[in-house]
């Protein structure tokens, strides 16, 4: 209590009490009863307002109010008078609560009308179609490959993309200096790992670990320091096949081959090895595969040849298998190559396997 208002007699300390209330109140009296104007405000001006309106309400109805403090003085008030200062200390505490609660609900509504305005949605708007993704083509190839091989019974193997120089050469039979190097020449890292340039190197890794028998395919990206063009890129996917098991021939290679590409291509395809060499098949052959789309008469897509030319194979050289601790008098195996991008290119009558890699996505959605 202040020192005037302690030279001031009860019924004038309810009045002072009321006076500073009124005073405070005046600038929220426009959100009450016909003068409510609360147009032009924003959410947030409103939302201030509400909170200044609640601290005022502390401030004169509180416990430590001047008008709560005025309810302790009826002591000092007259019997007589008693009566008549209690009506005016409660009609001066309504007097408040009824301007407060006239501005809070005016206040109120404003904001609960702005909040709804503003989270509402219309429903009348053209909805937004979600954007489908879509496998890449080499994906769609990958698991068609996959489903077949899995089907012949093969397991299928997940190789490492960084390898060292033993993995990607010298287990394979290319030792230093070998010229096959240069041909496979791939990326290295500052520490001499080198990207492998082949799927091959899954062949030793799972001989390593599975031992033999084994028959497994392992598909899988491969880098080589290839200038890119229409058939090459620096980066591309490849499909190793192999198996090994007592008594596997050079039949079984082209069995095998085949029935996949019979199921690849129709049960019409004719699978054709070409003598070749690789340093870690003995011997080694390329396969091509009667085209497709002419079947054999010639054409845009097989170069008038009738075939298509599709990957390398042979029977795992000696050297491999005692790599890896097989002993290539009781074992024999087969493995075989093929690069996945030219076969989508084939399949898909691209003219430049680049375009796989441009992340087009009006090129890749066509593919599903
Ligand atoms: C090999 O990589 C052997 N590892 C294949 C093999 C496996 C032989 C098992 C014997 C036994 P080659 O270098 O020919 O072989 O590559 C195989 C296939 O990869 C090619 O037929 C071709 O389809 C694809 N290819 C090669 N270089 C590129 C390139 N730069 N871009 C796209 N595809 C490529």
């Amino acid at each position: 209590m202040t020192d005037s208002a302690k030279d001031q007699n009860p019924t004038q300390q309810v009045e002072a009490a009321s006076k500073a209330f009124e005073q405070e109140f005046e600038r929220f009296v426009r959100f009450t009863g016909d003068a409510n104007d609360l147009a032009g405000m924003t959410l947030e001006q409103a939302v201030a307002e509400e909170r200044e309106l609640t601290e005022l309400r502390t401030r004169h109805l509180g416990k430590k109010s001047a008008l709560a403090s005025t309810k302790k003085l009826i002591g000092r008030v007259p019997a007589e008078e008693r009566a008549s200062f209690g009506q005016l200390v409660q009609t001066s505490e309504a007097a408040v609560i009824s301007s407060v609660e006239a501005a809070a609900q005016a206040l109120k509504q404003f904001i609960e009308a702005q909040r709804t305005a503003s989270e509402s949605i219309d429903v009348t708007l053209p909805g937004r179609r979600p954007r489908t993704g879509h496998r890449h083509p080499i994906t769609l190839l990958r698991e068609r490959i996959e489903d077949i091989f899995v089907s012949l019974g093969y397991a299928i193997e997940d190789g490492r993309e960084i390898e060292t120089d033993f993995y990607n050469f010298t287990a394979l039979n290319i030792p230093d200096n070998h010229p096959a190097r240069g041909t496979q020449d791939t990326f290295y890292t500052t520490d001499g790992f080198a990207l492998r340039s082949q799927t091959s190197t899954v062949q030793i890794h799972a001989m390593q670990r599975r031992g033999v028998p084994i028959r497994m395919i392992a598909p899988g990206r491969v880098f080589r320091r290839d200038t890119p063009d229409p058939t090459h890129n620096p980066m591309f996917f490849q499909v190793e096949g192999l198996c090994v098991d007592r008594g596997i021939t050079m039949a079984h290679l082209k069995g095998t081959v085949g029935e996949f590409l019979r199921r690849m291509f129709g049960p019409d395809t004719v699978t054709r090895f070409r003598p070749s060499y690789f340093p870690f098949t003995e011997p080694s052959a390329e396969f091509d595969l009667s085209c497709f789309k002419c079947k054999g008469a010639g054409c845009r897509i097989c170069k008038n040849s009738g075939w298509i030319e599709l990957g390398g194979s042979g029977m795992v050289h000696p050297n491999v298998l005692r790599t890896v601790g097989v002993d290539p008098q009781e074992y024999s195996g087969f493995a075989f190559g093929l690069g996945i991008d030219r076969m989508v290119a084939l399949m898909y009558n691209l003219d430049d396997i680049r375009l796989l890699f441009e992340n087009d996505v009006r090129f890749l959605e066509q593919f599903e």
